[in-house]
């Protein structure tokens, strides 16, 4: 376990604005915001908050509270003002010139340590390409205000020098963004051979999902140590947002000698911007063809349940909604509860980090991941023998016999086994786990 510090040299003020019907989500969200400036390395140094119906079109805020914010701003000599919501275009440059002061929003903040923690090219050119979507409308926003001062007609002749500058500015992203996207479309290409070559091996894949922080690298790390097939490196696991951005993936073997893959990405979190989702796809496209997802929830956080929500939810954006899963309610240490690990149907209570439960969620999975196992008796031809010793090697044999017809193989095998060899079989019969 490691832990970054970084210095904290910029002081912020953070702003939300408290609408009636989402109350409950309020303090949860601004605690929140305050963890991710701390990730940024920013210091907060007051916070203003406000109860609204409904936000201000002008100023996020009520123009009273901009005073006070500007207030306190001096007093606490900060040096930026950050909101707890994306900000429109015209709302950051009105607060802009209102506070004197750089105005940023959640997804600056999310970005920007996206930006920090990005290692592999993938992530950082997604990260890139996430910031300039993210700039371009309000970019243009800008120059729609210039426009406006610059006069009604919006002829060539009253362009004015800033409004033609942000013009060049706006190719550029849109020249800078294209190239990114041709070279994504690569990264993206190779990377869907290897998922294929994965597939081809017809190992189950097993993907670690959940909110941000959880504890799902731990638990790769930890299985990793248990079950990992070769001299595998660990990933980064660390008390901080955000400490996996690009996608790992490992094997690992039972004890029975079954084998499977698992894979460590990226977390969630509460208003993710949906460009960054997107931008993500292609790393998260090892979530969407997982057989099984362990959700790993922080169980030790008070707002577990929303975080569980939220998860669900980004599931069901990148179209992995519908994978059965593992809840793992991890961390459990934290929370005094005695005869660690507890497990209730798909559900675990256990301590990634202290080892308590990691033998037993193994044995979850692999009970899930066999349940519905078919008993088959397969008959391959001598000239198949490549083929009967590949069912061999993943499939979870009990005989073989050398007959004069061929390789008889009698073996217990998942769905996946059952329908790529449904040419030799002889004889299928009911589940066992
Ligand atoms: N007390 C306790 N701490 C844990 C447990 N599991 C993980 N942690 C700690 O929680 C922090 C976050 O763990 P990670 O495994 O990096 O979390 P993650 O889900 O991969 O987080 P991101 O990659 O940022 O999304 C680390 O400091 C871990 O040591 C646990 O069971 N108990
Ligand atoms: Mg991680």
């Amino acid at each position: 376990m490691q832990e970054i510090l970084l210095e904290e040299t910029v002081n912020v003020i953070l702003v939300g604005v408290n609408l009636v019907e989402r109350e409950e989500d309020f303090d949860r969200s601004m605690k929140e915001l305050k963890s991710l400036a701390e990730a940024c390395g920013k210091k907060t140094v007051g916070i203003v908050t406000q109860n609204m119906e409904s936000v201000n079109q002008g100023f996020y805020v009520g123009t009273g509270k901009v005073k006070e914010i500007k207030e306190l701003a001096v007093m606490m000599e900060a040096q930026e003002v950050i909101f707890d919501d994306a900000l429109s275009p015209s709302q950051m440059r009105n607060l802009g010139k209102e506070i004197d002061l750089p105005i940023l929003d959640r997804t600056n903040l999310i970005l920007d340590i996206f930006a920090l923690r990005a290692k592999s090219r993938e992530a950082k050119l997604q990260v890139e390409s996430a910031r300039l979507q993210y700039m371009l409308p309000r970019l243009i926003g800008m120059r729609e205000q210039l426009g406006r001062q610059g006069g009604a007609s919006g002829s060539l002749s009253n362009k004015g020098a800033g409004e033609t500058k942000l013009e060049l500015d706006r190719r550029r992203i849109e020249h800078r963004i294209s190239e990114l996207r041709k070279e994504l479309t690569e990264i993206e290409s190779s990377r869907e051979t290897m998922r294929k070559r994965r597939d081809d091996s017809h190992l189950p894949q097993v993907a670690l999902i959940g909110y941000t922080n959880a504890g799902k690298s731990t638990i790769m790390n930890r299985m990793l140590g248990r079950y990992g097939a070769k001299k595998e490196k660990t990933v980064l696991e660390m008390n901080m947002l955000f400490a996996t951005l690009d996608t790992t993936v490992r094997s690992m073997e039972f004890p029975d000698h079954r084998s499977f893959l698992l894979s460590d990405t990226v977390g969630f979190i509460h208003k993710l911007p949906t460009d960054l989702v997107k931008a993500f796809r292609s790393t998260l496209d090892e979530v969407k063809y997982a057989d099984l997802l362990l959700h790993v929830v922080d169980y030790s956080d008070e707002n577990h349940k929303k975080h569980m929500e939220v998860t669900q939810k980004t599931l069901r954006e990148i179209g992995a909604g519908a994978i059965p899963q593992i809840i793992v309610y991890n961390k459990a240490d934290l929370v005094g509860l005695s005869d660690l690990p507890r497990i209730v149907d798909n559900k675990i209570f256990m301590a990634a980090a202290p080892e308590v439960g990691i033998a037993e969620l193994a044995e979850l999975v692999r009970n899930t991941l066999y349940a519905g196992n078919e008993e088959c008796t397969f008959l391959f031809p001598y000239e198949k023998g490549g083929e009967a010793s590949r069912l061999m090697e993943i499939a979870n044999v009990a005989s073989t016999e050398y007959l004069p017809e061929g390789i008889r193989i009698k073996a217990s095998c998942t769905k996946r086994e059952v329908m790529r060899y449904s040419e030799f079989a002889t004889i299928q019969s009911h589940a066992r786990k």
